[in-house]
């Protein structure tokens, strides 16, 4: 296709080192939100709360995967990808999150389906475990600010790793802890929509307990690897001004460091400042550093900060200089470098205590039609995911070892607050038939695939 990137011959012979994923999420593109015994969570009573979602879609029926994983299974072996992340739903197993509730054979049966279909078309499965979607149950008596959440969210994985266990080795286990906790919990613009501010942060320490819970059981069950999947961001202060670098300091510690740090180094960098003291009990830290074999690491677009001298935070977000942005606009930078700079940092800040990172989400949204009659060209996007793995090829050159990539997402789906206004999918999707069509960027990845196999 004219116009299409190429990859210089070195960093393809790079890429070849990468196995290539895309991902996808429950909530996001099964639907069937009241099929199957499914019980109630955060993000079915944030869609039913009139003017919490922006175009007020409910995620249902959406893509309608429920009804519709084989369309999709059938793509993914098109695509050629070595792995498909997915999500499993907590509620379709555990309906009200409960201690005691027998887990539901609908809900398994479904993952087990997709599994076996996955696997039969030559797809390694790698459920995420919990991707933003706790039970309205367990968020009635305090959701992750409440330590008990982390059983009941240990006796879910059990029930999920007793059924799958014999056949998935791959697995994720929290999804995104900064995400729920800072606009989760601490500004309230995703799900549950509590507003905080640094009254939220026991939530961190309670995802970094299921992570680590779930990793020692789905080891019992022979997992081959168990990750967290933690979103980061370079952090860039808006000018070289003393209290701009300060703001972007304290981002850099509750974006990144306040969650890679435990899980790499076992211990929380010193919080003292913030005047945060996180609930931990004696063991809590060695169970969260428990070695994973891959680090999980999602990663867009850096964030640009300005100090902000009296409010209730230190900092204020404000747009990164690009060249391009994607669909959010300004706050949503297009800057691959910043992907290899942070590879790099990370690589500095945790030298050999960091395993083999795994990119587990990156991709961009754009404008796109809801109807298509015919595949849309979304070049912008190939860009995109080009530049960004051309990034990840240089920091492997620089020495950051890095043993996969995934592309967020496979399918156009429902994106949380936005709805559906932002489409991320290598396939459209027609929201009103549940309609698949792939875009050029799926040709795009699945021709890379292809040219880095042996
Ligand atoms: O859609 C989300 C996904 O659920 C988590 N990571 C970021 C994606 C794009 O915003």
């Amino acid at each position: 296709m004219a116009g299409t990137p190429e990859f210089a011959p070195q960093a393809l012979q790079t890429l070849r080192r990468l196995r290539f994923s895309a991902a996808t999420a429950a909530f996001q593109i099964e639907g069937a939100r009241t099929l199957g015994g499914r019980g109630r969570n955060i993000w079915d009573d944030f869609v039913d709360d009139p003017g919490k979602v922006i175009d007020s879609s409910t995620a249902d029926p959406g893509p309608d995967s429920y009804h519709r994983s084989a369309e999709d299974v059938e793509l993914l072996a098109g695509l050629g990808v070595d792995r498909y992340r997915f999500s499993i739903s907590w509620v379709r197993i555990i309906p009200d999150g409960k201690q005691g509730t027998e887990p539901n054979a609908v809900g398994l049966d479904y993952y087990e389906r997709l599994v076996d279909e996955l696997l039969a078309a030559g797809v390694t499965p790698e459920p995420t475990l919990y991707h933003w979607d706790l039970p309205s149950g367990l968020e009635a008596t305090g959701g992750w600010l409440n330590g008990d959440t982390v059983h009941r969210f240990g006796e879910y994985v059990d029930a999920v790793a007793d059924r799958l266990g014999d056949r998935v080795r791959h697995w994720y286990t929290i999804n995104e802890p900064a995400s729920t906790s800072l606009q989760g919990y601490a500004l309230g613009d995703l799900a549950p929509g509590r507003a905080m501010l640094f009254d939220a942060l026991p939530s961190v320490h309670h995802q970094l307990l299921a992570h680590g819970t779930a990793t020692k059981i789905l080891r019992e069950h022979g997992a081959a690897q168990v990750s967290a999947a933690s979103n980061h961001s370079l952090i860039l202060p808006e000018t070289d001004a003393g209290a701009d670098h300060a703001a972007a300091a304290v981002l850099d510690l509750i974006h990144n460091r306040l969650f890679a740090d435990p899980l790499l180094l076992g211990e929380y960098p010193d919080l003292d400042a913030l005047g945060i003291q996180m609930p931990i009990r004696d063991g809590d830290m060695e169970l969260i550093s428990t070695p994973s074999d891959v680090y999980g690491l999602n990663y867009y677009n850096p964030t640009t900060v300005h100090g902000v001298a009296e409010g209730p935070l230190p900092f204020e977000m404000v747009p990164t200089p690009a060249a391009a942005t994607t669909g959010f606009g300004p706050l949503w930078p297009i800057r691959p470098e910043t992907l290899r700079d942070f590879l790099i940092d990370m690589r500095t800040r945790y030298g050999v205590r960091l395993p083999p990172i795994v990119i587990s989400e990156n991709g961009a949204s754009f404008p796109e039609p809801e109807a298509c009659t015919g595949p849309i060209r979304d070049d912008e996007r190939i860009a995109y995911l080009h530049d960004h793995l051309e990034a990840v090829a240089e920091a492997i050159e620089a020495g950051v070892p890095i043993a996969g990539y995934t592309v967020w997402s496979l399918l156009d789906n429902f994106e949380w607050a936005d709805g559906y206004t932002q489409r991320f999918g290598l396939v459209h999707v027609n929201m009103e038939t549940g309609q698949r069509t792939p875009k050029s960027s799926y040709g795009w990845y699945r021709d890379l695939i292809a040219s880095v196999r042996p």
